[in-house]
C-alpha cells in the first residue's frame, strides 16, 4: 500500500528518497519548480543532464517520460525528471500527465526509492487547470503499483494543496 501525504511548500526542502522535477523536454533546465531545483541542487544536476542530453536522449525526453539524476545538494538520493504536457483545451492529454506520474513511479522502483515528492506537474508554466491536474496525480497514483510507500504531494500555494486535498478526501 502507498500512503498519500500532502504538503504544503518548496519540494526543495523536502526529505525523501526521490524528488520529481517538473522539467521540458530539453532536461537542460527552466523556470517553476525546475528553476529551484537546479539552483538549491547545484550545478551536478545538470551536469549529468547534459550526460543523458549527450548519451540516450539527443532529441530530449518525450513528454509523459521520467529519468533520474543525482539530487546533487538536495536532501534525497535522486531527483526523477519528467515532461509534463502543455494544457491545451483543443486535445486530451491527460493520459500523457497520468503517464508521468506513472513513469516516475517506475523510475523509483528502478531505484529503489521508497519515499517520493511530486510537485503538481504540468500545473504551473504548462497551464493544466489546477482541479484537473490534482485528480489525475491522486487517481494515478493510487492506480499504480509501486513499492514505493509514501508519495508526498507537495504543494506550493494554498489553492495548490486544497484542490489536493479534495481529491485525497
Ligand atoms: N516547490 C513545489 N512546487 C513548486 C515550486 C517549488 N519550489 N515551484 C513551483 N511550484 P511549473 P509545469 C509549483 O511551472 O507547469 C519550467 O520552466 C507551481 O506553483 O514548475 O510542469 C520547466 O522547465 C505549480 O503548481 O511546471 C518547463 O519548461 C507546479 O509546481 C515548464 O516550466 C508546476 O509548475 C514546466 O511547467
Amino acid at each position: 500500500m502507498t500512503t498519500i501525504r500532502l504538503v504544503q511548500g518548496d519540494i526543495t526542502r523536502e526529505s525523501v528518497d526521490a524528488i520529481v522535477n517538473a522539467a521540458n523536454s530539453s532536461l537542460l533546465g527552466g523556470g517553476g519548480v525546475d528553476g529551484a531545483i537546479h539552483r538549491r541542487g547545484g550545478p551536478e544536476i545538470l551536469a549529468e543532464c547534459r550526460k543523458l542530453r549527450a548519451s540516450q536522449y539527443g532529441k530530449g525526453l518525450r513528454v509523459g517520460q521520467a529519468v533520474a539524476t543525482t539530487a546533487g545538494k538536495l536532501d534525497a538520493r535522486w531527483v526523477i525528471h519528467t515532461v509534463g504536457p502543455r494544457f491545451t483545451p483543443e486535445e486530451d492529454r491527460s493520459e500523457l500527465l497520468a503517464s508521468c506520474y506513472r513513469e516516475s513511479l517506475r523510475v523509483a522502483d528502478e531505484l529503489g526509492a521508497r519515499t517520493v515528492a511530486f510537485p503538481a506537474v504540468s500545473a504551473g508554466i504548462y497551464g493544466w487547470p489546477m482541479e484537473d491536474a490534482a485528480r489525475i496525480a491522486v487517481e494515478t497514483v493510487r492506480a499504480t503499483e509501486t513499492a514505493v510507500e509514501e508519495v508526498r504531494f507537495v504543494l506550493f500555494d494554498e489553492k495548490a494543496y486544497d484542490a489536493f486535498a479534495r481529491q485525497v478526501q
